[in-house]
């Protein structure tokens, strides 16, 4: 089904939010010292945008150690996540769980992680919970090129695959893992194509554009709604920056392929779209791209101010 113009609007703002959310992220670090950027998502906001625009609030999400974008994109309120990443007790997980340990129930995103290949088994469950009560939701699980080579994607997608559960499995193909190039890692050409051994439709999408994937998770999402199983969906995507912010991603990649891939931004893609079908005119983009920068603006000064974990509150809920 083609999205209104609405949905539309939702994800471009989305687009934007997860964008500025992490540019913001950086200024902070470079002028304060003290946020720690971790893994930025910057590059590849069409995926998470793209599926989580086929979902309702209830379905769940669970991602991995790269979780802004999934988190913005699942409906984390901004300033909640900074504050999270802030480590201050306003965010979802109190600052205690941070970008690879947070959850935010309200919204069914249910935890990142920073085990690589751990958010499958997660989603097994969940699901399997959602099968067994009939409630009708859809999980969907973000994980990366690598960690498609864990034992967990081929025992996680084995066990969906036999039990029908209602899992969207998004392989976010960036091409590398850490330093080392899918070429190098993986033996077939698509991973995608290892959704095939495991009995469940495999696609491929254009992971710098919104709309394929949005088309493709719908799709998969309609499957999972009529009891059909599992899908296995790769997007191609890229980071712009390098598996962590510091990292010297020069090393292993020439500046020519950063420089191609930039060169077919979701961002820029999608305002084309936007103007193209006439959903806005550029005072109104520049209107949305104001608003956004707003709201991140506050959600720092909102997560700056949030007061840090005290000694007491340090230990509750942690199991011994
Ligand atoms: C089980 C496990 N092995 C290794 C690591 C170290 N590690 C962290 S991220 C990463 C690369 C993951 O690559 P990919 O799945 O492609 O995700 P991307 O970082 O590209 O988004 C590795 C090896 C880890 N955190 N967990
Ligand atoms: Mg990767």
């Amino acid at each position: 089904m083609d999205p209104d113009r609405a949905l539309l609007l939702w994800m471009y703002e989305h687009l934007l939010l997860s964008r500025k959310f992490e540019e913001g992220l950086i200024r902070a670090s470079t002028t304060d010292g003290q946020v720690r950027v971790g893994h930025p998502y910057i590059g590849q906001e069409a995926v998470a945008v793209g599926a989580c625009a086929a979902l309702q609030v209830e379905d769940y999400v669970v991602s991995n150690h790269r979780s802004h974008g999934h988190a913005i994109a699942k409906g984390v309120e901004p300033r909640r996540l900074m504050a999270e990443l802030l480590r201050r007790t306003d965010g979802p997980s109190k600052g205690k769980g941070g970008e690879m340990g947070m959850a935010d129930y309200a919204v069914g995103f249910m935890s990142s992680t920073e085990i690589v290949g751990g958010n499958i088994p997660m989603a097994i469950g969940i699901a399997l919970a959602s099968q067994y009560k009939h409630d009708g939701r859809v999980t969907v699980s973000f994980f990366g090129d690598g960690a498609s080579n864990q034992g967990t994607f081929h025992e996680g997608l084995n066990l969906a695959s036999i039990w029908r559960l209602p899992v969207v499995f998004i392989c976010e193909n960036n091409g590398y893992a850490e330093a080392t190039p899918v070429e190098y890692a993986i033996a077939v050409d698509d991973i995608a194509a290892r959704a095939a051994g495991y009995a469940m439709p495999g696609t491929v999408v254009d992971g710098h554009d919104t709309l394929s994937v949005y088309a493709a998770v719908s799709e998969a999402v309609d499957r999972c709604r009529k009891g059909d199983g599992p899908t296995l969906i790769e997007a191609k995507t890229y980071r712009y920056f390098g598996h962590y912010y510091g990292d010297a991603h020069h090393r292993y990649r020439t500046e020519k392929e950063v420089e191609e891939h930039k060169a077919r931004d979701c961002i820029d893609k999608f305002r084309q779209l936007l103007l193209g079908k006439k959903v806005v005119d550029k005072d109104q983009l520049e209107a949305i791209d104001e608003k956004v920068s707003e709201v991140i603006h506050s959600a720092l000064d909102f997560a700056r101010q949030s007061p840090p974990l005290s000694d007491s509150e340090r230990l509750a809920g942690v199991y011994v």
